[in-house]
């Protein structure tokens, strides 16, 4: 006999795939989930488990929180749009089966999506992003302040302003656009995960530069070689000899290599980050 309550909430949520913790109120995977205003309730418990609380229909427009770093189940969804409103650290939110808005608030969030990405389309609106299902049912899930996606098999960042701009416009400079392809997806994801952890772009450049791995793609690591390097990251092309004099005087005037680096990826001059935002930058 299950408990009651909270106290068989909690019972319940250790046996279920997906949890997560409202206060004091737990909430179920794979449940159909009752929204009031006030408290939050269970509307379709499954046999074992009594009910928190009396539910009716969710109302559309019920707003829902989360409790930070707690993953919250959301069940049901096909009685109008659900709302969840993250906290303001960083939220990791799940999509059930229905259509819901998210509004993560502050810090970096992430929507957890129950199938690969092929299964879904992806589409910048004025607000944010909405993603849709596609084939079968085209639930919808409108995206404001979310900065991340996680499908089956890869993610997807949105925050241009934030680590993922951040690594785009690093690994543009310091290994060039090719490195943005599919292929190198977990590069991105790797430089990401360097930005959230709070590295500074310096900071990263100054590790980098020193790097017997990129010193061997410069050739050597005296300053013209940098340079030259660089340069043609950056643009592809060979620099003349004039551009390499003007550029090595900073080095030799005392701005350091990662200094150099941290600069020309700042600028992005090779990343077209408001391409990028229409799509988010795919990663692992
Ligand atoms: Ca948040």
């Amino acid at each position: 006999m299950p408990g009651q309550g909270i106290a068989g909430g909690l019972h319940a949520a250790e046996q279920g795939v997906q949890r997560g913790i409202l206060g004091s109120i737990v909430l179920f995977g794979n449940h159909q989930l009752g929204f009031q205003l006030g408290p939050l309730v269970v509307e379709q418990p499954d046999a074992e488990i009594d009910p928190i609380a009396l539910a009716g229909e969710r109302p559309a427009g019920a707003e829902l929180a989360v409790q930070q770093g707690f993953q919250l189940a959301t069940g049901g969804g096909d009685d109008g749009v659900g709302n969840v409103s993250g906290t303001t650290g960083d939220d990791i939110l799940t999509v059930g089966v229905g259509d819901y808005a998210f509004d993560g608030g502050a810090g970096t969030d992430t929507v957890v999506f129950p199938g690969d990405v092929a299964s879904y389309s992806v589409e910048q609106t004025s607000t944010g992003y909405t993603i849709t299902a596609i084939g079968g049912n085209d639930d919808t899930a409108s995206l404001t302040s979310i900065e991340r996606v996680q499908f089956t098999d890869e993610k997807i960042a949105f925050d241009m302003g934030g680590s993922a701009g951040k690594a785009v416009k690093f690994i543009g400079a310091a290994l060039g656009t090719e490195f943005l392809k599919p292929a190198y997806d977990s590069i991105k994801g790797q430089a990401i995960a360097i930005f959230d952890s709070g590295t500074t772009m310096k900071q990263l450049s100054d590790i980098v530069v020193g790097h017997p791995d990129f010193i061997k793609l410069e050739g050597t690591n005296s300053n013209t070689d940098f340079v030259k390097y660089i340069y043609r990251t950056i643009t592809g092309q060979v620099a003349s000899e004039s551009d390499v004099t003007i550029l090595v005087k900073y080095l030799n005037d005392g701005m350091t290599q990662g200094d150099f680096l941290a600069a020309a990826a700042d600028l992005g001059l090779n990343v077209d980050l408001v391409g990028l935002a229409k799509t988010g930058i795919d990663y692992t």
